[in-house]
């Protein structure tokens, strides 16, 4: 027998059946995981629940459009979708939901992150590559809702290049930009701007994106009448809907229960996002949650008996098994088998999960209970130590922090005396302490062998007929041999294309490189930065470019969220080399002179922040940037581009170091440390201070993160003995963070013989008069003063009081 339905393709009705029963299998045991996953919570093994229960149908029917090299940006509700594309396990379920720091037993995040984040392993071993085709990827999932929209755009627009751009190596990534970036959201997450801001951009982009709304009316307890004009989202997107004159959106209204139609337009959606890189939005209505939001509240609370009924009656389980059953494809004791078998199947999965979790922990536990009794038996406080034993041997599942308290609280109780007995027990805790701390902490940065801070310095060179060029000149050639070395490498922003940027660092360069690399998007910085991600994501080198630093305050919630997280949060397994671009510092008012290092420095771990003192010193950081696989953010100075800098003539080549300093002026009495615009400031106070014989020491740290890895600024004060750092950031902003180094991480406080200081910006922002900056951030004559006052106080008698 051949049937038509669902799919348009005729199978027969045995391959059919199996593919229908395959899927009720993923089904059941997606919804039994659900509820003993939250089992789990209420008897306390796990802390957090948050399942994709009542989202299972939509999923199926996802998974099966859904083609290697594809790529999924979504949130926690899409476990199904994993299960159904073979990247997530009931043992795997599980450890995620324990939280196992094991990579192998808790593939996703390796307990970084709560259950229910979701991400795929796209990067080999040594940090390289895997190759993307000949698997179904998932980018990290992040918590904050919508986060994960600026990325999808990114994910997206890569098949737009690879489609469009000739040249680049796609074989790990491509094939003629064939794939399609999957997005899911909740009907409350479509609040957020970042997807109002997603979605008009990728309807302008027109790029290869299917995005589903998974509708079940509600966010947590609010109701859609408090989240959507109309409380409909495919309705109040209908301007979006393509038609024959305009591009636009498809857009796709189904009911999130009905399997068949489902698979229809998923097959639709598919087919359009491929073949034309049209967005789709799949609006998928009628969606329940069957344990409410997550396991902390209960829907009881806002949900009334109607809704609840209804609920349960729409359950999209329940109404695929009702279809299963009307249209023969099973009876109603077949499936009672099966489920019998899945509630087994998840059961023991759920116990081999937490046995593989806690076993090691065990095992670190009945380590430690002897060398602890040795301990208490060479101790006076015997008693003491051996309370704390036993009550450590009394805990079933110990974990790490449980063992290491009982360890360390035991060694307090050591202090003064000396035994073999203390020197085990302090061995024990210190390697047990570096075996595991890493669990915890690496990957924030890069650890392959082309992290950004193993690529060595290459010096400009200079003909010796070099002339003096405003410096945005050099950007711009720089960046002119950058995209004729890396076909891979794109820049696009506000005025990015047609001018060639605000500052033309890019002039000419479209006519040259195409509207594909070099390109003006609208005024969006948030999903600029997802671009960046997204494409970077799929091995395009993109520089996304933020016109000036004071709007970078759209984007940091990605950056901050997204980007800086992205390494550590899948510990290694997927990477995004975003270069961001943009231009700040000391020019005229609130908007146009912003300098907010300190607040980027403590949002941004995880991304390299570098401050080029001049454009020669920039083009070196992307040079550099480029060669390794790591994001940065780079700032320009935007006072700087018609300042005069002489012409290198090895574009392309040179290379700015990372997180190395470099001292700009050699001096004997005070160590002066500053970056950026303020710089020049501070050679002027310097030259200034000459004249009166104070010979002051200059070091540019030229990168924010990391600071000063191989320690000079120390060095210089071993020399000079005092220290002054400046900046045009807030007091207590990047200043302080320059000196917590100085002092606590460099130990400069054993050199210094008077008080380090900072000198800084007002708290207020800078004004605009043509005097603002004067009033608002250190002048030379503040420099001068302050250093002066700190030489008088030294030594007042060959520096006499200024006043
Ligand atoms: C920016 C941000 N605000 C608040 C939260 C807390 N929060 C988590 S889920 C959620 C509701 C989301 O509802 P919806 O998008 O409809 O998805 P659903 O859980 O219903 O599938 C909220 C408010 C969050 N994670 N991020
Ligand atoms: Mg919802």
């Amino acid at each position: 027998m051949q049937i038509e339905t669902p799919t348009k393709k005729s199978i027969s009705f045995e391959d059919f059946k199996t593919e229908v029963l395959k899927d009720y299998k993923i089904a059941v045991t997606s919804r039994e995981c659900s509820l003993l996953g939250r089992r789990e919570v209420l008897t306390g093994k796990a802390k957090f629940g948050i399942f994709g229960d009542g989202k299972e149908i939509p999923q199926l029917a996802l998974a099966k459009a859904f083609k290697n090299g594809d790529f999924r940006s979504g949130y926690y509700r899409d476990q199904t979708f994993m299960m159904a594309i073979g990247a997530l396990s009931i043992e795997e379920f599980f450890a995620g939901l324990y939280g196992d720091n094991s990579i192998k037993n808790e593939p996703m995040s390796a307990g970084r992150q709560m259950g229910g984040h979701f991400g795929t392993h796209n990067l080999n071993e040594d940090g390289t590559w895997k190759n993307l085709m000949l698997q179904k990827n998932s980018s990290a999932d992040t918590s904050p809702t919508a986060s994960q929209m600026p990325r999808l755009l990114g994910l997206a627009q890569a098949s737009k290049i690879y489609r469009n751009v000739d040249g680049i190596n796609a074989e790990k990534f491509s094939d003629n930009g064939n794939e399609i970036a999957w997005g899911t959201i909740g009907n409350a997450s479509t609040s957020e701007g970042h997807f109002w801001e997603t979605i008009n951009a990728a309807g302008v982009l027109q790029v290869p994106m299917v995005i589903s709304v998974w509708d079940d009316e509600y966010g947590i307890s609010v109701h859609a009448r408090h989240q959507t004009t109309k409380e409909n989202i495919s309705e109040i997107l209908k301007g979006f809907q393509r038609d024959e004159e305009n591009k636009g959106y498809e857009i796709i209204v189904v009911n999130g229960w009905d399997y068949a139609a489902l698979i229809d337009a998923y097959e639709k959606a598919a087919e359009i996002a491929r073949g034309s890189h049209a967005p789709v939005l799949i609006h998928v209505r009628e969606l329940t949650q069957p344990q409410g939001h997550s396991t902390s509240g209960s829907q009881e609370r806002y949900k009334n008996e109607d809704r609840l009924n209804w609920e349960r009656e729409f359950d999209c389980n329940v109404k695929f098994r009702e279809w299963v059953i009307q249209n023969n494809f099973s009876t109603q004791e077949e499936l009672e088998k099966i489920d019998q078998v899945i509630k087994k199947q998840v059961k023991d999965g759920k116990k081999a999960a937490w046995i593989a979790y806690t076993q090691p922990m065990v095992k670190k536990q009945k380590e430690l209970l002897p060398i602890l009794e040795n301990a208490a038996d060479s101790s006076s406080k015997k008693d003491a130590i051996l309370s704390l034993k036993n009550i450590l041997a009394e805990i079933k599942d110990p974990i790490r922090k449980e063992i290491l308290i009982t360890a360390r609280k035991s060694l307090h109780y050591l202090i003064g005396s000396e035994s073999d007995a203390k020197t085990r027990l302090i061995d024990w805790i210190d390697t047990y302490t570096s075996e595991v701390q890493s669990e915890y902490s690496s990957n924030l940065y890069s650890e392959s062998n082309c992290n950004a801070l193993s690529i060595k310095e290459v010096k400009p060179t200079y003909s010796n007929e070099a002339r003096a060029v405003d410096a945005r000149i050099i950007l711009r050639d720089n960046f002119d041999k950058i995209f004729e070395t890396y076909p891979e490498s794109l820049i696009f922003g506000e005025d990015t294309g047609k001018i060639g940027d605000v500052n033309q660092g890019l002039e000419g360069l479209q006519n040259k490189y195409g509207s594909h690399r070099v390109a003006d998007t609208g005024i969006r910085e948030a999903t600029i930065l997802g671009q960046g991600i997204g494409m970077a994501m799929r091995g395009l080198r993109p520089i996304a470019e933020i016109q000036y630093l004071d709007y970078i305050l759209y984007a940091l919630q990605t950056m901050s969220d997204d980007l800086a997280t992205l390494q550590y949060r899948t510990k290694g397994k997927q990477k995004a080399p975003l270069i961001v671009r943009t231009r700040g510092h000391r020019l005229e008012g609130i908007w146009h002179s912003g300098s907010p290092m300190g607040a980027l420095v403590h949002l941004l771990h995880g991304i390299h922040i570098l401050v080029p003192r001049n454009m020669t010193k920039a083009a070196g950081f992307y040079n550099t940037l480029l060669e390794g696989d790591e994001p940065a953010l780079v700032i320009e100075c935007l006072n700087g581009y018609r300042l005069k800098e002489k012409l290198p003539n090895n574009f392309g080549e040179f290379k700015t170091p990372i997180g190395v300093v470099e001292t700009i002026k050699e001096g004997t009495d005070i160590t002066l440390v500053s970056y950026g615009s303020t710089l020049r400031l501070v050679e002027e106070a310097a030259r200034d201070l000459e004249e009166v014989g104070i010979h002051a020491e200059i070091i540019d740290v030229q990168s924010l993160l990391p600071l000063d890895i191989n320690k000079d600024i120390v060095k210089s004060i071993e020399k000079t003995n005092r220290l002054l750092v400046i900046d045009e950031d807030v007091p207590g902003g990047a200043s302080a963070y320059i000196l917590q180094n100085i002092l606590e991480v460099q130990n400069a406080y054993l050199y210094l013989d008077s008080k380090p200081q900072t000198l800084t910006a007002k708290e207020h922002r800078p004004s605009y008069g043509t005097d603002g900056d004067y009033f608002s951030k250190p002048s030379t004559e503040d420099i001068f003063e302050k250093i002066y006052g700190i030489m008088n106080e030294s030594n007042p008698e060959q520096y006499p009081a200024l006043k």
